[in-house]
């Protein structure tokens, strides 16, 4: 087996175990194409189990989250539908190894989009906007990664929850953003912290996504990256995000 694919392999054995990994060694440190050709590989593994791809999150959107982990470059992951947990439930803690809730924008699509897009281009095949909160859950021990490692495991995604969906002609550019844990605000943000307008983080995703020979479809979820750092999880939590013009979502760590 290559390297490529028993890193893949290990992955996907620490998700399915929620049981911490080691980093690759700094000798053999992965740059980011390698890391998005291990990415590929695991989701491989997933579709394998019968999950379904239906988009991608955009990861290190702001200078927060970059700040967060050490890591300062965009990168991207793969969503699956068994990531998707319902608005309002509960997530189960054990299923996760450590994991942190950080509050995006998500968006659906109506429309194909590939490539080199522009903002207008992106906005136009939007089909509506949602408030979103995303699980990450490093699968390496200590939370801590190189970026070939974090692109690897597919940037930590591990599940996400999307509140009501908005006309997509909302003006996303600057909305305040609260992540309250137990109705105590724990991150307060604006949406023009994800690279300046969200609707950016679509383009990056569009442009990114095509280097690797993936396509956004119409129905794709894309989420557009953090605007706060994340927030540890623990059982007992009840976590709330409230976005400016967008509404609210809720869900409990049991
Ligand atoms: O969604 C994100 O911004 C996370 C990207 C990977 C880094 C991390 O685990 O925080
Ligand atoms: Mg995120």
């Amino acid at each position: 087996m290559s390297v490529l694919a028993a890193t893949a392999a290990r992955l996907d054995r620490a998700i399915l175990t929620a049981t911490a990994t080691h980093q690759m060694p700094e000798a053999e440190q992965f740059d980011a194409a390698t890391g998005y050709a291990v990415q590929a590989q695991g989701i491989e593994l997933r579709k394998a189990r019968g999950e379904q791809v239906i988009g991608v999150k955009m990861g290190l959107t702001s200078r927060a989250k970059m700040a967060q982990v050490g890591v300062d470059e965009v990168t991207w992951g793969r969503l699956t539908d068994t990531m998707r947990r319902e608005e309002g439930g509960a997530l189960d803690r054990a299923q996760f190894i450590h994991p942190r809730a950080e509050p995006e924008i998500a968006f659906i699509l109506k429309r194909r989009l590939t490539g080199e897009v522009s903002m207008a281009e992106a906005a136009l095949a939007v089909e509506a906007l949602a408030p979103a909160v995303e699980i990450i859950d490093s699968r390496y021990e200590n939370f801590r990664f190189s970026l070939g490692d974090v692109v690897a495991d597919n940037s930590s995604s591990a599940a996400f929850f999307l509140g009501p969906w908005a006309r997509p002609d909302t003006d996303v550019s600057n909305l305040g953003i609260v992540l309250s844990v137990d109705g105590v605000a724990r991150e307060i943000g604006s949406s023009a912290a994800i690279l300046g307008h969200p609707m950016r983080a679509l383009v990056a995703a569009a442009r990114m996504t095509a280097r690797a020979g993936h396509v956004l479809e119409p129905g794709d979820i894309v989420l557009a990256g953090a605007a706060t750092a994340a927030v540890p999880l623990a059982p007992g939590m009840q976590v709330e995000a409230e976005m400016q013009r967008l509404g609210r979502l809720a869900f409990s760590v049991v």
